[in-house]
């Protein structure tokens, strides 16, 4: 069994009801426990004209290949309505790998650590709610350095 960190997005058709679901959804995973969920929240798009979106990050214990999980998980957005209609579009459900324990990961369809999570708000905050700010996570800088480097622009936590 390995740690992963699963980050979780969501700006249409109800978000945090979306992320509900998708924590439901990932508490039914093969080969996998559940091990918990951050708070939800909200902030702006980094691209212009899209509704806010709601983000959290949840993390299992999996024996699942890493490309194995990712199918799952596209399932997932595919079951909640995740149309791919333009890359960066809005979606009713985005589920991204962040960690997959320490292992570096580069193949086509997947790249972990996940690219630019080390500089995103609404990826690190919730991800410092379950992992150990001590986690090294990009050219050996620590959670908890990256999160006193990234800039903390209109994150608002709500419950979940
Ligand atoms: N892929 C490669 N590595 C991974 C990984 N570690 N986890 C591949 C998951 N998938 C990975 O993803 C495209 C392809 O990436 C997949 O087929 C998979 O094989 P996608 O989900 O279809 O495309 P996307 O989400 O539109 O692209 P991307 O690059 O993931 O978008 P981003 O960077 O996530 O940007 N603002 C706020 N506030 N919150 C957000 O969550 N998200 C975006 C989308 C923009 N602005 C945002 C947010
Ligand atoms: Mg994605």
């Amino acid at each position: 069994m390995e740690r992963v960190y699963i980050g979780m997005g969501s700006n249409l058709a109800d978000p945090a009801d979306q992320l509900r679901s998708a924590v439901e959804a990932l508490t039914q995973l093969p080969e996998s426990r559940f091990v918990g969920v951050s708070a939800f929240y909200q902030s702006d798009s980094l691209l212009p004209g899209q509704p806010r979106y709601t983000n959290a990050v949840a993390a299992i214990d999996s024996s699942l290949a890493p490309l194995d999980l990712l199918d799952a998980l596209q399932a997932i957005e595919l079951d909640q309505g995740r149309e791919r209609l333009e890359r960066w579009g809005p979606r009713t459900l985005d589920l991204d790998i962040l960690l997959f324990g320490d292992r570096l990961i580069d193949e086509p369809r997947l790249k972990v650590p996940h690219y630019h999570m080390h500089a995103r708000p609404f990826v690190l905050y919730p991800l410092a709610e379950l992992a150990p700010a001590s986690l090294e996570l990009a050219d050996g800088r620590t959670l908890a350095q990256l999160l006193s480097d990234c800039l903390f622009i209109g994150l608002e936590r709500i419950a979940s």
